[in-house]
């Protein structure tokens, strides 16, 4: 699964990137500073893991993380190739979902015309490849009767008027209909969330609120405000100097993790956790997934092999804190191929090697 990061040159994408895997990749004033894309990790500091791992004991926590990727600014005129946009825009298509990162800093923000212009150049690129491919589909019916061709023009057709009437694929489109016209790369059919990227000496909590809800007012989308540039900085620090860099700009937590959570959200990712040689390690999942699937996130010989899993729901976990009894208490169940795995299960699984 893969959060790609996408804004205007200069809004802040690299710096965000920064805080969210920790990279140290270039960040600098001048636009374009990213062409290629940078790639990593942000990891979700859980704090339903560490709570198993006090219960459970082990020498080694590995928290979840998701994959992130810093692409390029796009400008506008991107989908006619402005600024090597078609090049860029091919970089968001292999995305699972976005982060918009919007500058709010500069002396005269305008994050939502921003927005507009890059959600603008989305609905435009998707609309060309939706010509393209109806045309493609067109050319091979050739005035022979093909249903299934002829329902995907038909969704085209609909995608397109969608798009020209300034609507998304995401929530239009359902997801059979999405991979029979094989949309899956359209950009507007991937969910996002945008960041406010503000100055650090606005973000004093109360200040933040009163700027954020006056600009934010007509805007429907789910947005976190934050500074980049402050949570970069503190990503670098542990600890106490994390806490007083924090109390230095008078707020009392980063967003990163709050940030991650709402992309696992938007990913429909849960997380399910396994204890195996002392490691006590969190994994995400896509929801809806059943058991089998999740051993194969462990391991594909898991998947093949898979027999059956031995599960604890978080909050048995929680409640009891202890294996023996949580056993005695038939709170460890066993469950078969079909199981689909809740969010906070705690899963070790049987297989056959
Ligand atoms: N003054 C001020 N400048 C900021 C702030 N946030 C970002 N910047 C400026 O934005 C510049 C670019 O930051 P990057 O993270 O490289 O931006 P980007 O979106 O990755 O830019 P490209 O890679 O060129 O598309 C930084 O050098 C800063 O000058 C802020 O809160 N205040
Ligand atoms: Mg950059």
């Amino acid at each position: 699964v893969k959060l790609g990061i996408v804004g205007f040159p200069n809004a802040g994408k690299t710096t965000l990137f920064n805080a969210l895997t920790r990279s140290g990749a270039k960040v600098d004033s001048y636009p374009f500073t990213t062409i290629e894309p940078n790639v990593g990790y942000a990891v979700l500091e859980d704090e339903r893991l560490i709570k198993i791992f006090e219960i459970v004991g082990g020498s080694e926590i590995r928290y979840p993380s998701i994959k992130v990727v810093d692409i390029a600014g796009i400008v506008e005129g991107a989908h006619k190739g402005e600024g090597l946009g078609n090049k860029f825009l091919s970089h968001i298509r292999e995305m699972d979902a976005l982060i918009f990162v919007l500058d709010a800093y500069s002396d005269i923000p305008r994050p939502i015309d921003d927005f507009s212009v890059l959600r603008a150049e989305l609905m435009l690129s998707d609309i060309e490849m939706l010509e393209r491919k109806k045309d493609r589909l067109i050319k091979s019916i050739k005035g022979k009767r093909d249903l299934k061709a002829e329902d995907a023009i038909s969704i085209i057709v609909r995608s397109i008027n969608h798009l020209n009437e300034g609507g998304e694929i995401k929530n239009f489109l359902n997801n059979d209909e999405i991979i029979s016209i094989e949309g899956h790369d359209l950009l507007t059919s991937k969910p996002y969330i945008l960041v406010l990227n503000i100055k650090p000496e606005d973000l004093c909590e109360n200040e933040i609120n009163d700027r954020l809800t006056e600009v934010m007012c007509d805007v429907k989308e789910e947005y976190v405000g934050l500074s980049c540039l402050l949570e970069e900085e503190v990503s670098k620090l542990e600890g106490d100097e994390a806490i007083n860099m924090l109390q230095l700009y008078n707020i009392k937590k980063t967003m990163i993790k709050d940030l991650i959570k709402h992309c696992m959200n938007i990913l429909n990712l849960i997380i399910f956790y396994t204890v195996e040689s002392g490691i006590v390690q969190g994994w995400t999942l896509e929801r809806g997934k059943k058991a089998k699937k999740a051993a194969g996130i462990i391991h594909t010989d898991m998947e093949e092999g898979f027999i059956k899993a031995e599960v604890i729901s978080y909050n048995d976990m929680i409640a009891i804190c202890d294996f023996k009894k949580i056993k005695e208490m038939g709170k460890l169940r066993i469950e078969g191929v079909e199981y689909i795995v809740n969010d906070g299960d705690i899963m070790k699984f049987l297989f056959r090697s």
